[in-house]
């Protein structure tokens, strides 16, 4: 069972798994604003996915699901995304993230209470999908994260993310659900909702449009290749050790200005805007995000030498790939620009 399969990342995890081989994948999601089934056109039709419309706070719903489908592994990565929306409305981060994640904690300790003792129980993984921004912030000058970081988060977006982190520990510990985690730095890719900073800035870009950037655009982020993550999680989910945690990045870390910058220089390499200015003339510096966090740097040794991970993308190769695919795909993003899109259409709004 995939949670959030409808999203960036989780769709990224239903195609890679697909693709690999050898699971059936459920797909569990309510399709909020984030959920978008144009994203699944690809493995729609494959005999090894499927996908349940459900709500993760739908503890019901969610034990029919684990017995009906005979469910061995959970990938949890449902929930509130963006740390913005979690600055303007903090109700519904705790209430997806924390509520929604210990609803289905309790629905996953009943199914894995009710599986044949042996291989089927101790063989059941629960693994929580969070994120490096549970640390809170580094010096803009030296220091990553590593799994023995204390957490310190600063928005009510990764505030919400550590306590479902805690939780997860927490039903291990006290109830001994076999359950694994990972933490990964900020993903960019194919499919990525255009509120996040690389494809807002993408098609923003591309329509001569403003580029906002927070602050002075000094803040540090490291960033990843989606796929690449979705390699990572299959890697935590089948061979990650229980209780074990494992931070994922690419050790590719940008201010956030040069990242805006080499998105304007990439575009008007393949495309000059019609009015011959450079995109770099686009660049306009508005109000800081509150709290926002200097620097994230992930330290994945302990991915590497326990899983064998190794990013395939630099974010040179995953930033071209990443603008052709949003220069070859309008037919998705085009839709949700104008608001208008699977999730909206099936009235998740
Ligand atoms: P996203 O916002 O693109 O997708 C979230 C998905 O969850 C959507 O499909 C949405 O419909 C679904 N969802 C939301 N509430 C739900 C509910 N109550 N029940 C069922 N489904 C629900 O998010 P993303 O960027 O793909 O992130 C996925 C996970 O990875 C999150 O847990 C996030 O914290 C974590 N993460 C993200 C990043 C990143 O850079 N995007 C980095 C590290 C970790
Ligand atoms: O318009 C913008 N201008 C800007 O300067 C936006 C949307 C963002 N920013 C800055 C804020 C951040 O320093 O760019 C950086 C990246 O911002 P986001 O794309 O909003 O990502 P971030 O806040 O870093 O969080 C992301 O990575 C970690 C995901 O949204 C989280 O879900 C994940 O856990």
């Amino acid at each position: 069972m995939v949670t959030g399969g409808a999203g960036f990342i989780g769709s990224a995890v239903c195609r890679h798994l697909v693709a690999r081989g050898g699971y059936r994948v459920v797909n569990v999601d309510a399709l909020t604003y984030a959920g978008n089934l144009a994203s699944l056109d690809g493995i729609a039709g494959d005999p090894a996915y499927r996908f349940v419309r459900a709500d993760i706070r739908d503890g019901d719903a969610m034990r029919s699901i684990l017995a009906e489908e005979a469910i061995d592994t959970i990938m949890h990565l449902a929930a509130e995304s963006h740390v913005d929306r979690s600055i303007d409305g903090p109700a519904a981060f705790v209430d997806t993230n924390v509520v929604g994640t210990v609803t289905l904690l309790g629905a996953a300790l009943d199914h894995w209470r009710a599986l044949p003792e042996g291989e089927a129980r101790s063989g059941f993984r629960f693994h929580h999908i969070s994120t490096d921004e549970v640390f809170g912030d580094l010096p803009f000058d030296s220091g990553v994260f590593t799994e023995e970081t204390p957490y310190r988060p600063s928005s009510p977006y990764s505030a919400s993310k550590a306590a479902s982190d805690h939780f997860v520990r927490a039903w291990q510990e006290t109830y001994g659900l076999p359950v694994v985690l990972s933490n990964c730095s900020n993903n960019y890719g194919p499919f990525h909702f255009p509120e996040k900073l690389i494809p807002l800035v993408i098609l923003n870009a591309l329509e001569g449009r403003p580029l906002p950037v927070y602050g002075r655009g000094v803040n540090v982020r490291d960033w990843l290749f989606v796929e690449d993550h979705a390699a990572a999680l299959e890697l935590v989910a089948t061979r990650g050790r229980v209780g074990e945690s494992y931070n994922i990045g690419g050790r590719e870390e940008r201010t956030n200005l040069q990242v805006v910058e080499a998105i304007c220089d990439a575009l008007d390499a393949r495309m000059p805007l019609a009015i011959g200015a450079p995109r770099r003339s686009l660049i306009t510096f508005v109000a800081d995000r509150p709290g926002h966090d200097r620097r994230y740097a992930i330290d994945p040794a302990k991915a590497e030498q326990e899983l064998g991970w190794r990013p395939a993308h630099s974010f040179e190769s995953g930033l071209a790939a990443t603008i052709d695919w949003y220069l070859a795909n309008e037919a998705w993003w085009r839709p949700i620009r104008e608001g208008n899109y699977a999730g909206d259409r099936l009235g998740a709004g």
